[in-house]
């Protein structure tokens, strides 16, 4: 029986009739063999109507995966308790032969197939599936990739209508040619609160040769939204091959003086200020989490892989984030999870106000002191705890770069981790090759709530990305360095560090950034001169103090801005130390320029420490 034929039992015809009307047999095969094993009792597919999309909303509602909250079209969900982070452990790259990468957690691609077959066999017995198309960057454009999903999670298919384009009517306009990414994903067995129980057989299998990824026992987003990091492993490898980046990076506008827009793209570790970074109130969003660069006529152009934020909710507060607490407090379609939750009203710790204590929250029935079974206290929600929010919503979108097909000019790329006593707040690499060896493959970041396990341990993440590294690490590096060798103008690199701390106390106000991007912002279009340092360009500090009160109407100190821009000689060296050797012993087929690099900025720091000493005040290289 051909997949066709398969179908038309499979499903009722309405259903059929939909998938029927996509010409392409790879994708009828496989959800024929998929709908068959998983056993659904209904299948619901959804083309790009706004009838199918409210279909999936309902539905996340009547399974109980979503609340109604006070607010018009805002909902909660919760994931199980131990559910609330990625995974990293349980998620394997499959690789015939299982060979091991270093920080890649690969495993045998048969062996890992057989396994999450087994687990997802008939896993869907008594629940609904849903057949989602959806695409990857803007529609019908140079960065377009199909997906289509499969999950028996109307909250996970839901989340996917507010954070990606619509897909059905591409892979129609597509046919046989769309070559596309598909996502299996079983919420698995539920508990009286709805949420993923079998969690000691939740596993995210990533299957690099069929482009294909698995989850099974589990909710949390960021281990189910299967266009959020599950295709990021995929379009990693993609990008590698074809000579293109694809990056764990916001993408923003910066608004220069007179009118002039200027688009930068920023990498952080989870929780390392990403988020508030892109949406600050000057500037204008485009993206917050991942974003594709391609190479246009020697010129590097980025687009948001998503339409929408599935951002961080704790510390959200009126004063810091004016913008995203405007955006949540007004009656647009908003999932709430892992959240508290009294009298239909959403509260996160943090927020600025004061919250109840007492109510609904991830842990079930909630009151101020109760703690868990390994003894914690439970706070009033998760450090994790997300909002899922279309960006069409906030009024600082740049909603013509978010559409455009083209993309845009990326005018320089931002580096930032999490890091108490090296890095200065802001400083400029002395070109690509430095930027991309001594501010992206040397970052370090201490680890927070976004990962199940320990935080606060300084941790090597080049790029930001190296939870989602799908090729070995040597490769990826060499495709940024060539990348930009396929560019007539590259991006300027810059790194910031907003987690400065002297005795404890951070040296920097959060709002401080602002300042750092629209220094960044002139010094792409060389507006301003910098102090040449032994690892790039600083601001001077008639800049600054101009730009702070310009910006935040603040008087910057000389004292301020010595203690933040010192060159901290021994701790750069040491960091030098820790990624040379990270390199060195861990990652096969580095490329040379890496070590080259690397040794050169050893040099400047040595020479500047033998004649300055190991603390150098800017003043005295300016
Ligand atoms: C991150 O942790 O980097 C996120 C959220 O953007 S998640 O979807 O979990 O990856
Ligand atoms: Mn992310």
């Amino acid at each position: 029986m051909d997949a066709l034929e398969m179908l038309a039992k499979l499903l009722p015809e309405e259903q059929f009739e939909k998938i029927k009307a996509i010409d392409n047999p790879e994708l009828h095969a496989f959800l024929a063999e998929w709908i068959e094993w998983l056993e659904p009792s209904r299948v619901f597919v959804c083309t790009d109507s706004e009838e199918d999309e409210l279909y999936v909303r309902w539905k996340a509602l009547y399974y109980g995966e979503e609340k109604v909250l006070e607010t018009p079209n805002h909902t909660v969900h919760y994931d199980n308790y131990y559910d609330q982070a990625r995974d990293k452990a349980n998620t394997k790259l499959l690789v015939s032969g299982g060979k091991e990468i270093p920080f890649l957690n690969t495993m045998d691609r048969g062996e890992g197939l057989r396994e999450i077959r087994e687990l997802m066999k008939g896993v869907m017995k008594g629940k609904e599936l849903f057949i989602c198309f959806f695409v990857l960057g803007p529609k019908n454009s140079i960065f377009t990739i199909p997906a289509v999903q499969l999950t028996d999670s109307a909250y996970v298919a839901h989340s996917e209508f507010i954070l990606y384009r619509k897909g059905y009517e591409e892979f129609k306009r597509l046919g046989r040619n769309a070559r596309f990414f598909r996502f299996v994903h079983s919420a698995g067995e539920l508990d009286e609160r709805k949420t993923s129980k079998n969690l000691e057989k939740r596993r995210i299998y990533i299957d690099l040769e069929d482009e294909t990824v698995y989850s099974v026992n589990t909710q949390y987003g960021g281990n189910t939204i299967g266009l959020k990091k599950l295709a990021f492993r995929l379009t990693i490898q993609k990008a590698v091959r074809e000579g293109w980046l694809s990056e764990h990076m916001f993408l923003m506008r910066v608004n220069g003086p007179n009118g002039r827009k200027t688009y930068f793209t920023g990498a952080y570790p989870s929780m390392c200020g990403k988020t508030s970074t892109a949406m600050i109130p000057w500037e204008n969003i485009v993206g917050d989490d991942l974003t594709f660069i391609l190479p246009v006529n020697g010129i590097a152009r980025g687009a948001n892989v998503e339409k929408g934020v599935f951002g961080i909710i704790q510390g959200v507060n009126p004063e810091d984030d004016p913008i995203i607490w405007q955006v949540l407090h007004s009656p647009v379609e908003i999932i709430f999870s892992n959240v508290l939750v009294k009298d239909g009203k959403p509260y996160w710790s943090d927020m600025g106000i004061e919250i109840p204590d007492e109510g609904e929250n991830h842990s079930g029935k909630w009151w101020k002191g109760k703690k868990d079974k390994e003894g914690n206290e439970i706070p009033p929600s998760h450090k994790n705890a997300r909002f899922t929010v279309s960006l069409e919503h906030f009024p600082n979108v740049d909603l013509e770069a978010l559409n455009n097909p083209c993309g845009v000019e990326i005018g320089g790329m931002i580096f930032g981790g999490r890091d108490a006593d090296t890095w200065p707040p802001v400083r400029e690499a002395f070109g690509w090759e430095h930027g991309v060896i001594t501010m992206g493959a040397s970052l370090e970041s201490e680890t927070t709530a976004a990962t199940l396990g320990k935080e606060g341990v300084r941790a090597f993440n080049p790029m930001a990305i190296l939870d989602f590294m799908s090729v070995p690490l040597g490769d990826y590096i060499r495709n940024y360095l060539e990348f930009g060798k396929k560019l007539r103008k590259t991006p300027k690199i810059f790194a910031v560090n907003y987690f400065l701390r002297e005795n404890g106390k951070w040296l920097n106000h959060k709002l401080d950034k602002a300042v750092w991007l629209k220094w960044m912002e002139l010094r792409v279009h060389g507006d301003v001169d910098a102090i040449e340092t032994p690892i790039g360009y600083i601001p001077r500090y008639e800049d600054l103090k101009r730009l702070f009160k310009e910006v935040l109407n603040k008087d910057y100190t000389r004292e301020d801005y010595e203690k933040q821009f010192t060159i901290r000689v021994p701790e750069l060296l040491e960091k030098i130390e820790r990624i040379e050797k990270i390199y060195r012993d861990k990652v096969k087929d580095v490329p040379e320029e890496l070590f080259r690099v690397l040794e050169e900025e050893r040099k400047r720091l040595l020479e500047a420490r033998a004649r300055h000493g190991d603390y150098i005040s800017p003043f005295v290289l300016g």
